[in-house]
């Protein structure tokens, strides 16, 4: 492969890419741990974490090793026939996190299509649900993909706009509003009640205590099932190996995604009872990479380093440091307005618009200073650093962001 620089590598995404994301300038050529390098060689803190896909670290040794041993044996055989690797996933999958059955798919997005599919034939089989009724309440602002049936159920008109027609079949209310959920939930063609234990597209919006198990409470009540997307919360990136785990909550449809993979490849899984997992039948669900040997090689290695490092202790632990430093750094700033989240999953809320660049020309800034973080929604800006950052590395990014934010503070006018 020949050696191209940044600026290079950045004119051809720019020519022959779709222009379907806007990067951040840095180009980035290899990974290890909490470590990002650019083609020039310059060192940054990876502090999005490929969106929370990477909580082990870039590289892990024992991940890489694995994903290379199953490589030079068997990559994919497809379903049509078993493969030897794919029971003991299954199992493995199911016990760590109590269910019976696992169900995997490769991308968030399609492991949230599983869980609307599953969810409404189990309306059909199991609550009577008149065909073709079903509904799925969902929340506002939530981000579950990009599938068309999942933008179906948002409510952000950049994920929308010029892509209808849309899918009937749900619909939407507050997050963190128990008593509108049990409003709707008492429609009896509800089958399902789908949300995110913390919002991150929202900007780390974490809702009030006792909501999720409220809302657990409620799905019994009223008979729906309830469909906890976990891709970007879960895997310990809030302290726990799952964000419901918070409120001792266990979902009804368990949806993983991101870091059951450790960012080798691409991996998702539902996971439910035997009840709700038997609605499906032979032939009428499926993909060809779902469930390779590949995947679910890597994909037990990557959840058992979660476990044998203790990351959930850690992002708990390191979390809490983040959160106490920012809030006082906050308390003197005025371009700061606050800082939030669980574990190592955090935003701080700059003071400008939705619209403003002051978050945008800041992540600029952190990365001139060696730090990566990307804004959303505008104005926030979300800090996920990998699981296995160290303290003394989290009170050195604390040091770079405080030292970036203050420089530019002083030049800033509102
Ligand atoms: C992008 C955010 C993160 C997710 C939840 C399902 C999916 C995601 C809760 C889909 C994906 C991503 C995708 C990424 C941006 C991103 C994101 F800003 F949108 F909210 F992580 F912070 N459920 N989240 O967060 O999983 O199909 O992508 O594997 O580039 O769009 P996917």
């Amino acid at each position: 492969m020949t050696k191209i620089s940044s600026q290079e590598a950045m004119a051809l995404e720019d020519k022959y890419g779709a222009h379907n994301y806007h990067p951040l300038p840095a180009v980035l050529e290899r990974g290890e741990g909490v470590f990002l390098w650019d083609c020039e060689g310059k060192r940054y803190y990876d502090f999005l974490a490929a969106y929370s896909a990477v909580n082990q670290g870039h590289c892990h040794p024992r991940i890489i090793r694995v994903l290379k041993e199953q490589a030079e044996k068997l990559t994919l055989t497809s379903r049509a026939f078993y493969s030897n690797r794919l029971g003991e996933a299954e199992k493995f999958v199911c016990e760590l996190f109590g269910y019976d059955k696992a169900l995997l798919m490769n991308s968030g997005a399609e492991a949230n299509e599983t869980a609307i599919k599953l969810a409404r034939k189990w309306g059909y089989t199991y609550k009577g649900i008149p065909n073709n009724e079903a509904v799925i309440v969902c929340c506002k602002q939530n981000f579950h993909g990009r599938t068309t049936t999942i933008i179906s159920a948002s409510t952000d008109p950049a994920a929308t706009s010029g892509f209808g027609p849309f899918m009937p079949g749900f619909q939407v209310i507050d997050y963190d509003n128990l008593e509108e959920l049990d409003k709707v939930l008492a429609n009896p063609n509800v089958c399902g009640f789908w949300m995110e234990p913390i919002q991150g597209e929202a900007g780390v919006y974490v809702p009030s205590e006792g909501y999720l198990k409220g809302a657990e409470e409620l799905c019994r009540k009223h008979n729906v099932l309830l469909m906890m997307d976990e891709v970007q919360a879960g895997v310990a990136r809030t302290g726990r190996m799952l964000a419901s785990d918070w409120e001792d909550v266990h979902a009804d449809i368990l949806i993983l995604g991101k870091a059951i993979s450790g960012g080798a490849m691409p991996v998702s899984a539902v996971l439910t009872s035997d009840e709700v997992m038997l609605v499906i039948k032979p032939g009428e669900h499926g993909s060809t990479y779902g469930g390779n040997p590949l995947a679910s090689a890597v994909m037990i290695e990557a959840l058992q380093v979660v476990l044998d490092e203790r990351l959930a202790e850690n992002s708990e632990k390191l979390g809490a440091v983040f959160r106490k430093r920012m809030t006082k750094f906050a308390a003197h700033s005025r371009m700061v307005n606050f800082v939030r989240g669980k574990g190592l999953m955090n935003a701080v809320a700059i003071n400008d618009s939705e619209d403003g660049s002051t978050a945008w020309d800041l992540c600029v800034a952190l990365s001139k200073n060696g730090l990566l973080a990307k804004p959303t929604h505008g104005n926030i800006i979300r800090f996920t650093p990998p699981l296995i950052i160290t303290e003394e590395q989290l009170e050195e990014c604390c040091g770079i962001i405080e030292r970036t934010f203050s420089e530019f503070e002083k030049n800033w006018t509102k």
